[in-house]
């Protein structure tokens, strides 16, 4: 009980503090920067999006089992429950304190933690029966009882309290209206009757992937970003000056590196933003600078080659919105970035606050310190929706059918072939931009029993997609993806 407290007092106080300073936050987020990746990885792909869930329950379980055992530990001395709060409350102050965001005051929140969680196991210790068996079990159960509602109210508070800078209002409060819009998403784009994705993805349905255990809450009335280093000159912007300039909308699929062959990190939007060249050549990079650094307001960094953003037709933007709406708290409200062509992970950052113009051998960011690719281009891929993995179709003719994406070249061709048999050509469906997946279809007759089916896409360089097997990191998976099915009579 006692380590509730603890967390709920460390909690509130970081409610009042910062956010991020909550010591059980803080705890997880470094486990999270700590986690080797391939852990990393197998919990996005066993939890997908609910990896944080996971996380933060776990670490309630380890807390609970080992506030248990220190009770068990503790009937002779109240010591060794002592010390275990103890050791609690300084992992929270050191995990706190090694956040690249922390500030003075936010180790405020974990000393809170510290100092609650041992002066209430002390407290309780001194009523528990075990220690005083003259005094009433009742008495103990009230104390108990007593600390528990602090907990509740200190925890509800701290939520509160960090829910107070009302972003949600100052996101409502915005009316985007690019100059010029992304043309309409043309009839025969998609084949989602077939069982393609819908050409647009819905917001919500967006995929999600970043190391945010609670999202950055940051109101557009408070965004600042500067953009310095190698650059002639130096600029502070504020929301309303991105909002002053040309506003553009470009329909555009982003893809995550960590995508398996046929996996589910990838989903298109119109997204609505400035020009990002034109902003760095305002800026004046500098001669030599090879690498856009960018950090996000939770400290996470990202490395983008400059020569992607500048090239003709980067159609690289500094995002405010998606889908007609201001960007939505999880995608990076109230800036993100954006550019065609790369992985999510040297491209996309979210609550975006800095930009330094520097070079690669001077900046290593996030990702790369962890064994990932400093520069990423996404490879040209292909991905069977229809039928579903041991489906059972009807014996005939049946319909396969799913995307492909190769950006910025565009998808020129792609094939499927059954049981290994020849390879023959889908229908693709209507382009609507070279950065963006292309949908295809094909009719095929099928005799009763059990099939592969495998589908490669080749670019408009006459790339064809190779099927030697590549894991995703550290650059991206490869591979044909294939789908085992049944064809069934009747
Ligand atoms: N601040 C921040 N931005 C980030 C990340 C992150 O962890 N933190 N993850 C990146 C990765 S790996 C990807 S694939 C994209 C995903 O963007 P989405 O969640 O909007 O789909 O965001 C990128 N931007
Ligand atoms: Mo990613």
């Amino acid at each position: 009980m006692s380590v509730a407290a603890a967390l709920a007092a460390g909690h509130l106080v970081a409610g009042l503090v910062s956010p991020l300073a909550s010591p059980f936050l803080a705890v997880g987020n470094t486990a999270i920067d700590l986690t080797p990746h391939p852990v990393k990885d197998f919990a996005i792909r066993a939890f997908g999006e609910n990896d944080k869930v996971v996380l933060l329950a776990g670490m309630a379980v380890v807390l609970v089992a080992l506030g248990v055992v220190a009770g068990l530990l503790s009937r002779r001395s109240p010591w060794p429950g002592t010390a275990l709060a103890g050791a609690l409350g300084l992992l929270g102050v050191a995990a706190v304190l090694a956040r690249p965001t922390s500030t003075t005051w936010a180790v405020l929140a974990p000393l809170a933690s510290l100092v609650v969680g041992v002066a209430a196991f002390r407290w309780l210790w001194a009523q528990a029966p075990a220690a005083a068996p003259a005094q009433d079990r009742r008495r103990f159960l009230i104390s108990t009882a007593a600390i528990a509602a602090g907990a509740g109210v200190a925890a509800v508070g701290g939520q509160f309290l960090a829910g107070r800078v009302d972003v949600e209002a100052s996101r409502r409060g915005i009316t985007l209206r690019p100059g010029r819009k992304a043309p309409e998403i043309p009839f025969g784009a998609d084949f989602t009757r077939e069982g393609t994705p819908p050409f647009l993805t819905p917001n919500e349905k967006f995929y999600r992937v970043d190391t945010a255990l609670s999202i950055p809450r940051l109101r557009a009335e408070d965004w600042r970003m500067r953009v310095h280093g190698m650059v002639d000159n130096e600029m502070v912007l504020t929301y309303d000056d991105l909002l002053r300039r040309p506003l553009v909308e470009k329909t555009i699929t982003l893809v995550c590196v960590s995508n398996e062959v046929g996996g589910p990190y990838i989903s298109t939007s119109n997204f609505i933003g400035v020009d990002l060249a034109e902003l760095l050549r305002e800026a004046g990079v500098r001669p030599g600078a090879d690498q856009l650094a960018t950090r996000s307001v939770d400290g996470w960094t990202c490395g983008t080659p400059v020569a992607s953003i500048m090239a003709p037709g980067s159609n690289a933007l500094l995002a405010v919105g998606m889908n007609g709406e201001p960007l939505p708290l999880e995608r990076g409200f109230p800036v993100r970035m954006v550019v065609p062509g790369l992985y999510g992970y040297v491209s996309a950052t979210k609550w975006l606050v800095d930009m330094e113009l520097t070079t690669f051998d001077a900046f290593d960011p996030y990702w790369a310190e962890r064994g990932w690719a400093k520069k990423a281009p996404v490879k040209v891929m292909s991905r069977i929706d229809r039928p579903k993995s041991f489906e059972r179709v009807p014996v005939g003719r049946f319909v396969v059918a799913g995307i492909a994406w190769a950006q910025h070249l565009g998808v020129d061709e792609v094939e499927v072939r059954v049981d290994g048999g020849p390879w023959q050509q889908a229908t693709l469906a209507t382009e609507v931009n070279v950065d963006t997946w292309r949908m295809w279809r094909i009719e095929l007759d099928l005799r009763e029993g059990n099939h592969t089916v495998e589908c490669r896409a080749t670019d408009r360089n006459g790339y064809t997609q190779t099927n030697e097997r590549a894991a995703p990191i550290p650059d991206g998976a490869t591979g044909w993806h294939s789908m085992v099915f049944t064809s069934v009579a009747g």
